[in-house]
């Protein structure tokens, strides 16, 4: 899943693709290096982010949805609110990507299939003080029940995403992965998005021996590192802004996942 962010300040890529010709020209450029999906999004969600108007962020996702669904590409909508998932798919959008979780009757509703993605908090506060007892297991119980809501209303496909980064301390991001296998178990497809993201700057400025994080531009082996850990360990889709780099490292991670399987 390709990310095309189109506003003016996500934290990996803000105001890139601001304009819509810019966002549909990026969106293409993903498509024809390998992404399946283009999520397209119109409010960013980063820690501290501050919540965007409904038209504001209707008049930035609906014609770019517009133009790519139209060349027959697969395209998400990466929204919380139910009124531009609703416009998104008459638009024509397939997959709500739903960054609340809140969104699994509107799905089944309208009949596309929905990625229920756990968050704790809001964006705005999310990361001032994220608390679990048992994080895995909290994120795992939440994102079944909802799911399970969702196909029993009709969703004709759920996905779960552990929401890495939305409420959760680099403790917590390290813990949800090395315990993927167990949102795997679930028999649920499950979709993990790492790309860029902070911990991942926390963890190679470290071991760079500098002080703080290392820059969002400079985190492209950390996101493929990730990337790889979660489809070896059973994730069937990864979101990512490198989406050349990280078709290839499908590639090869397939190919051994397909020789294990044959074993
Ligand atoms: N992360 C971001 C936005 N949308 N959707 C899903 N399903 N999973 C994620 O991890 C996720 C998401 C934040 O990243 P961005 O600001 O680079 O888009």
């Amino acid at each position: 899943m390709g990310v095309v962010n189109v506003t003016p300040d996500s934290f990996s890529d803000g105001g890139r693709f601001i304009d819509p010709a810019r966002a549909i020209a990026h969106g293409r450029e993903l498509a024809a290096a390998g992404a399946d999906w283009l999520d397209v999004g119109g409010e960013s969600t980063r820690p501290g982010a501050t919540p965007v108007a409904e038209d504001e962020e209707l008049r930035r996702v609906v014609p770019v949805i517009e133009a790519l669904a139209g060349e027959d590409l697969a395209v998400s909508v990466d929204t919380r609110k139910e009124a531009v998932a609703r416009a998104a798919v008459r638009a024509g959008a397939t997959l709500i990507n739903d960054v609340g979780a809140r969104l699994g009757s509107v799905a089944a509703d309208l009949g596309v299939a929905w990625a229920a993605m756990h968050a704790q908090g809001e964006p705005a506060t999310m990361q001032d003080a994220p608390q679990y007892d048992d994080v895995v297991a909290e994120v795992r119980g939440e994102l079944v029940a909802r799911a399970h809501a969702a196909l029993a209303a009709g969703a004709p496909e759920v996905w779960i995403d552990p929401g890495i980064g939305f409420g959760k301390t680099h403790a917590h991001n390290l813990a949800l992965l090395a315990h993927l296998d167990e949102l795997v178990a679930t028999g649920l497809p499950v979709l993990v998005g790492t790309s860029r993201k902070g911990f991942l700057g926390a963890i190679l400025g470290r071991s760079d021996g500098a002080a703080g994080s290392v820059p969002v531009d400079d985190r492209l082996e950390g996101s493929l590192a990730t990337a790889t850990w979660a489809m070896a360990c059973g994730a069937r889709m990864v979101r990512v802004h490198d989406v050349r780099a990280t078709v290839h490292a499908a590639r090869v991670i397939g190919a051994q996942i397909t020789k294990r399987a044959a074993a």
